[in-house]
């Protein structure tokens, strides 16, 4: 079905003249901005770009909790504790939507976690660093969050029905987020010396794996072409990180915080902030599964999965006692 396609040099894209009859209305209702919903006849190609890029979004909001879930018994104070809280039961419910959206697309839950557990399945980079302070917290709301939700506000525009609705809620949370932890940081950045000196080393340690988060410059991704045509992606990986940066710099600036990085500037002539070279084999090493976390992350997946059997297989029985209960009635 797609005979012919263009080699971009990074990977194929389809082509208007090659597109079968379908696929091209397919195209036309993509062009014409109309939502792709689960029922409609799609291309198999698109499908499974839906299924990966949807998996890993799920995933990376459920591994995502584990960093932060390292600091709820250390919280210094009672309200920080019960937003702390708040905020990862977030990430588990937007897990929870995202699992939906992809079970959609005719795959089963069960089918995605074991690629997770498996080691199969990737999930964000940014997840495999360790939170080493309190203010960790604070860099992860403000510059984790914050590059979500940059990624994430055009995804509520996407093609794709259900993805589209999903992100819509999941971005006003990851709002809430961004924002406590900017208050995180602005507390400490108003405190002693030495908190101002933990915001300081939390964003020189969280700054280049944050940009990292929107993947490799987009000479280098492979998706991003196809992905855009088919308006899963609006904008390019290049384009988000832009952005991350420029909103960024202003807020830094008013924490009294320096960027970790000699060579950021404002530019005039091209009205965004230059910044430098990011470590490309630093993030393919994180990817390989070689970042500073990788193994603990997958290790402790994997055991809150094997000790929730008991409890998966009591719903189950539960629920196959009530079908029998009612269908005997
Ligand atoms: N980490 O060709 P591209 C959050 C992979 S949610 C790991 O550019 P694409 C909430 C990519 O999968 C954060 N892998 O790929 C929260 C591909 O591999 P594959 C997650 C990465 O898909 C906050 C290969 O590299 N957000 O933070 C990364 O067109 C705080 C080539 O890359 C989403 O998932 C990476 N950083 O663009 C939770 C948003 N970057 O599959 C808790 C949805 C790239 O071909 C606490 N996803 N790769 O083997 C997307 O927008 C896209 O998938 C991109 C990558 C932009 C991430």
């Amino acid at each position: 079905m797609y005979a012919q396609m263009v080699d971009t040099g990074l990977k194929t894209v389809r082509t208007d003249d090659n597109m079968s009859e379908q696929e091209r209305e397919f195209q036309a209702r993509i062009d014409a901005g109309v939502k792709i919903e689960p029922k409609d006849w799609m291309p198999e190609a698109y499908r499974k770009t839906l299924i990966r890029q949807i998996s890993q979004h799920a995933h990376s909001e459920i591994v995502g909790q584990l960093p932060e879930g390292n600091w709820v018994t250390r919280a210094p104070t009672l309200k920080r504790k019960s937003i702390l809280l708040a905020k990862i039961q977030d990430e588990a419910g937007h897990g929870l939507y995202l699992y939906s959206a992809a079970e959609t697309l005719g795959v089963s839950r069960d089918e995605l976690l074991d690629a997770l557990h498996s080691g199969k399945a990737k999930y964000s980079s940014i997840f495999n660093y360790p939170t080493l302070s309190w203010a960790d917290m604070g860099a992860i709301g403000w510059l984790v969050d914050g590059s979500a939700i940059i990624n994430q506000i055009p995804l509520c525009r996407c093609s794709y029905g259900p993805y589209s609705r999903a992100m819509i809620r999941v971005c006003k949370e990851e709002s809430f987020h961004a924002r406590q932890g900017y208050d995180i940081m602005l507390a400490l950045c108003r405190g002693t010396p030495e908190q101002k000196q933990m915001a300081q080393d939390a964003l020189n340690r969280w700054w280049w794996p944050s940009l990292m988060m929107f993947g490799p410059s987009d000479a280098d991704s492979v998706n991003s072409a196809q992905s855009s045509k088919w308006r899963i992606k609006l904008f390019s990986n290049d384009e988000l990180r832009q952005r991350m940066v420029d909103q960024t710099v202003p807020q830094a600036e008013f924490l009294g915080l320096t960027l970790p990085d000699p060579d950021l500037k404002w530019n005039a002539e091209r009205g965004h902030y230059d910044f430098g070279e990011i470590d490309w084999s630093e993030f393919h090493n994180v990817l390989k599964g070689n970042g500073p976390c990788n193994k603990e992350r997958l290790r402790t997946r994997v055991k809150a999965w094997d000790d929730g059997e008991w409890f998966r297989d009591a719903m189950v029985a539960y629920a196959d006692k009530q079908a029998a209960r009612k269908s005997a009635a």
